[in-house]
């Protein structure tokens, strides 16, 4: 796949607001916040979308899914809650296609989201 400015971040080529990362997750704060916190979590392996995801990956998700749950608890949103999100392709709004969950937190969340 080509590369994208997600993994660009990654390797640390394009400076971000780095909140936490480890040696399979990196999370950065939204250049355009959508939410007080507006986190996103992306694995360092430049999956594009959540369809390319293979069974191999399942470990991997799963601590995409644990860097998130520590970093409300960082950013102080975890007991009043929070949403994540993985938008998938153009119908969903996919602008960077590396595969990245949004961590949205510290306003009230609608649903269903638009
Ligand atoms: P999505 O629509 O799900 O593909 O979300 C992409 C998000 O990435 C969008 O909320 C804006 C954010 N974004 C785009 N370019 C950059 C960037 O260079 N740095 C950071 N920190 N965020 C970016």
């Amino acid at each position: 796949m080509s590369d994208t400015i997600f993994g660009k971040i990654s390797r640390g080529e394009i400076p971000a607001d780095i909140v936490y990362q480890d040696e399979d997750v990196v999370a950065f704060r939204d250049l355009n916040p959508q939410a007080p916190t507006h986190v996103l979590l992306i694995p360092r392996k430049p999956i594009p979308t959540l369809n390319a995801l293979e069974a191999d990956d399942a470990l991997l998700v799963g601590r995409l899914f644990l860097a998130a749950r520590k970093i409300a608890e960082q950013e102080g949103i975890a007991a009043a809650g929070y949403r994540t999100v993985i938008n998938c392709n153009a119908a969903a709004g996919q602008t960077v296609f590396h595969l990245h969950l949004h961590l949205l937190g510290g306003r009230p969340m609608r649903w269903p989201p638009g």
